[in-house]
């Protein structure tokens, strides 16, 4: 099945989402939809509380280095738990719940994350670089928060102004 993504102001996207308690067949159909959604809807990573389900799940499916985005590569990202951070980096960052919009955003350069895969078993795994950028956006949607939220003052208000403009020529449209 393939959800709809919601979109900036939706403010079921400033929730914050509960850890996962049963990895059972319900939990499996929902990680499976996911990724229908994800790839559906052409993104590289997924929360699923931008399908409007408050839990701790996300998935995360980069392009490797000849381009090719293989299932076999994707995170299966539950209940994640970041340890360690060090280094920085800066990063043209986009998100399929604000469709269009791409800006720079500094986030950790390496991570160590925790967390569960679909039977429950844990891992933990030390990420660089764009893996360890995506992790980052994505765990920050389980927690309420958007990549635009990183936007300095004046960015922010730059962005606000063109995305009304954006929402209303939308409404006209219909
Ligand atoms: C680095 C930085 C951020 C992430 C988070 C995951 N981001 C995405 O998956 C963004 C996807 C996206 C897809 C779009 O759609 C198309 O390109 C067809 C898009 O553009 C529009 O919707 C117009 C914007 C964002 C991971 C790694
Ligand atoms: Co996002």
């Amino acid at each position: 099945m393939i959800y709809n993504i919601l979109v900036y102001p939706d403010k079921k996207l400033r929730e914050v989402s509960k850890n996962v308690k049963k990895f059972d067949d319900k939990l499996h159909i929902l990680l499976n939809d996911m990724y229908e959604t994800m790839i559906a809807k052409e993104g590289i990573g997924l929360a699923a509380i931008q399908i409007g389900i408050t839990k701790n799940i996300l998935l995360i499916n980069l392009a490797d280095d000849d381009g090719m985005q293989k299932k076999e590569d994707m995170l299966e990202v539950i209940n994640p738990k970041i340890t360690h951070l060090d280094g920085s980096e800066i990063y043209q960052e986009g998100c399929l719940s604000v469709p269009g919009f791409y800006e720079d955003v500094k986030r950790a350069k390496n991570i160590t994350v925790e967390y569960f895969d679909r039977f429950g078993n844990k891992t933990v795994q030390d990420l660089e670089g764009l893996p360890a950028i995506a992790m980052q956006h994505e765990m920050d949607h389980l927690k309420g928060h958007l990549f635009i939220e990183k936007l300095s003052y004046l960015k922010r208000k730059k962005f606000e102004k063109e995305w009304k403009k954006k929402l209303k020529s939308e409404m006209d449209t219909k």
